[in-house]
């Protein structure tokens, strides 16, 4: 059985968890990280000597790198809706996932790790402020993509660079800070939380 090493409650691990669930793939989960074993012991360092979360152990096949892990699985199981062949959908939907880890996420981090974890480097307000700035610019630009070319990231349907996305968005929603109103943002939120999958992994009440 898939085995997914890695805390429940991390924005990486959820992007597996969610996928997991969108293809019906039964696996076990171990915590690792944050609040748990500590990814830094020996034991993780053997199976992901950047001693991050999410790792997959498939059969002996073991492999890191969330959105890798996401496109991996839907690949295996044969899930080309998720996952389109076509090579434009497909860039499309992967610049979603690269979007999501790198321009969205700097503004993220800095206002999840000072509100929500309140890590004494993210103390600052102005780290938090310089943050929430961010995370809107990007934002602002989400919600015009998504009002002129949605419902979902890629188009009409939805694919794995929604999970990513989707994962961000919830944090968006979930943190408490003055945010500007963004529509087609609030109807994405809407229209992913039809998904149980999402309700389970992203929103369930946890940034
Ligand atoms: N690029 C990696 C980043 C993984 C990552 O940063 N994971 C965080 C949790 S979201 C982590 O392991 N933090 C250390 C910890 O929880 O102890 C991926 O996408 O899998």
């Amino acid at each position: 059985m898939l085995k997914i090493y890695g805390r429940a409650n991390s924005i990486n691990v959820r992007k597996v968890l969610w996928v997991c669930d969108e293809i019906g793939i039964p696996f076990e989960r171990e915590d690792w990280g944050r609040g748990y074993r500590s990814t830094e012991e020996p034991a993780f360092l053997e199976l992901n000597p950047f001693a991050v979360v999410p790792v997959i152990d498939d059969d002996g096949f073991r492999l890191r790198e969330s959105n890798t892990i996401t496109r991996y699985l839907a690949t295996r199981y044969g899930r080309d809706d998720l996952y389109p062949r076509d090579p434009k959908v497909r860039a499309k939907l992967e610049s979603w996932m690269d979007w999501a880890s790198t321009d969205m996420s700097w503004g993220i981090r800095p206002v999840f790790m000072g509100l929500h974890v309140k890590a004494p480097a993210y103390g600052d307000p102005k780290i938090i402020e310089a943050g929430i700035v961010e995370w809107s610019r990007q934002m602002h630009a989400l919600d015009a993509h998504l009002a002129s070319s949605g419902p979902f990231v890629a188009g009409p349907a939805f694919t794995l660079g929604d999970i990513p996305v989707g994962l961000g968005v919830n944090r968006w929603f979930t943190l408490g800070f003055d945010k500007p109103e963004l529509k087609a943002v609030s109807a994405y939120y809407e229209a992913l939380s039809t998904r149980p999958a999402y309700r389970k992994h992203g929103r369930n009440g946890s940034p």
